[in-house]
C-alpha cells in the first residue's frame, strides 16, 4: 500500500513509523511511506497555509489551494483521500479494514479551525476523527490511521498477532489475563484459570468478557 501523508508537522513523523512492526513493513515493502510538507505546495512569498474566516470569527483556516495543488499532485486515480479532523465521522476497526483494501491513501492532516469548506466538498472522499477531543493538529490522528491499517495488510503481522485480531472482533472486550507466577505480593490468579478444566476456563472468560463490555463499554453490547 502507498500513503501519502500531507501535513504542516513533518518532523511529528519521525519517530513513531520507524518503529516495531511499521518499521518491518516500511522495510518489506509493504507499506511505502511518503511525508509531504504543506507550506511546499504555497507559492507567495511567505508560503502562506492559513487565513481568516469569510464572516468573521475566531481562528484560521487552511486554504484551499495549496492543498487543492498537493493532493492534486499526489493522489492516483484510484487513491483515497482522507482528512484528519474533530469533525469526521469516528474512525473505527471495520474503517480500518475498508481503508486495508485501498492501494493508495492520502492522509491530509487538519490544523487551526479546520479546512475551508470546498477541500471537504470536491476534493476529500472522506473525513475522519480518532476520538471527541480536540488535538493541536491532525498529524497524531494520521499516525493513528497508519497504524491501524498498516497491522491489517497481509504480511504485516505474525501468526500469533493475526489469532489476537479474531478474538478482539467477536466484538467485547478482552476477559482477564494472567501469566506467572500464580500468587504476587498476595494477589492471585483466579482459581479457575490454574484448574485445567478447559470448559470452565471458556466460560469464566465468556462471562468475564461480557461484564467487562457492559461495565465500561456498553454501547458495544
Ligand atoms: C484538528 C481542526 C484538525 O483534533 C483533531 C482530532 C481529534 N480527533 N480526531 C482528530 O485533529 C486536529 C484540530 C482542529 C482540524
Amino acid at each position: 500500500m502507498k500513503i501519502d501523508v500531507l501535513t504542516l508537522f513533518p518532523a511529528m513523523f519521525a519517530g513513531p513509523l520507524d518503529e516495531s512492526i511499521i518499521k518491518r513493513a516500511r522495510e518489506a515493502g509493504l507499506l511505502d511511506l511518503s511525508i509531504h510538507q504543506l507550506r511546499d505546495y504555497a507559492h507567495d512569498r511567505h508560503r502562506t497555509v492559513d487565513d481568516r474566516p469569510f464572516g468573521g470569527g475566531p481562528g484560521m483556516l487552511l486554504k484551499p489551494e495549496p492543498i487543492f495543488e498537493a493532493v492534486e499532485s499526489l493522489a492516483s486515480d484510484q487513491a483515497r483521500v482522507v482528512l484528519l479532523s474533530p469533525s469526521g465521522r469516528t474512525f473505527d476497526q471495520a474503517t480500518a479494514q475498508e481503508l486495508a483494501k485501498v492501494e493508495h491513501l492520502v492522509l491530509v492532516s487538519g490544523h487551526y479551525e479546520g479546512f475551508d469548506e470546498r477541500v471537504r466538498e470536491n476534493l476529500a472522499d472522506d473525513e475522519l476523527s480518532i476520538g471527541d477531543y480536540v488535538l493541536t493538529n491532525g498529524a497524531l490522528p494520521v499516525m493513528v490511521v497508519i497504524d491501524a491499517v498498516t497491522r491489517l495488510l497481509p504480511g504485516v503481522l505474525g501468526d500469533d498477532s493475526s489469532a489476537v485480531e479474531e478474538s478482539f472482533s467477536h466484538g467485547l472486550l478482552e476477559y482477564p489475563q494472567f501469566t506467572r507466577p500464580a500468587e504476587f505480593r498476595g494477589m492471585k490468579v483466579p482459581e479457575v484459570l490454574l484448574s485445567g478444566n478447559h470448559a470452565a476456563i471458556a466460560k469464566w472468560r465468556a462471562e468475564q468478557a461480557r461484564l467487562r463490555t457492559s461495565e465500561r463499554r456498553p454501547d458495544l453490547l
